[in-house]
């Protein structure tokens, strides 16, 4: 019989921490099924995403280690995807270590270690700050290396002026 494991997530801004737990997990098993989040549940949860469903959903459908991407409609339909699916892994990131602990009535549930460094949150800062920051401020962060980049960067300008 084959190892179907189930999760659930937003995957707003898709980024390596999400394709690394989603890779773990599917390793545990012979097919992943993810489930995202739609943007109803979202507003319902007060989650702002970039990204609208059909985007999200359309990403994680194309990855190579998913075998079937389900909508997540809302919090109540847990037992019956597992149940639909015959899940017998489910598996989230440790953020959310015991919050789907009632799960473990139907399946195995199980929190892998989260990616540090990186989150859609992150990205959402980062890309605020390069918004308000002039260039030349960003210039002059990178200052360290520009003894390093410089002559390639200088090779680059005449090559294009040819
Ligand atoms: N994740 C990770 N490493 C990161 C960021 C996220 O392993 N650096 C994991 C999270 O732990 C989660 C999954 O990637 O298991 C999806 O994360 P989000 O897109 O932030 O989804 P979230 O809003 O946590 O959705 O009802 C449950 C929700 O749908 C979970």
């Amino acid at each position: 019989m084959k190892k179907i494991v189930l999760t659930y997530g937003t995957f707003d801004l898709f980024h390596t921490g999400h394709l690394s737990l989603l890779n773990r997990l599917k390793a545990l098993g012979d097919e992943l099924v993810v489930g995202v989040t739609t943007d109803e549940f979202n507003a319902l949860r007060g989650k702002q995403t970039i990204f609208d469903f059909e985007n999200r959903i359309q990403i994680i459908r194309n990855l190579k280690c998913v075998n079937l991407a389900i909508a997540l409609q809302n919090g109540e339909q847990k037992a019956d995807d597992i149940r639909r699916y015959g899940v017998s892994i489910f598996g989230m990131g440790n953020d959310w270590e015991g919050r789907f602990d009632d799960l473990r009535v139907y399946c195995e549930v199980i929190y892998l270690p989260r990616t540090e460094n990186i989150s859609s949150t992150y990205i959402k800062k980062l890309l605020e700050v390069l918004n308000r920051t002039p260039i030349s401020d960003i210039k002059q962060a990178l200052d360290p290396t520009k003894s390093f980049v410089g002559p390639f960067d200088k090779q680059i300008v005449r090559k294009d002026n040819r």
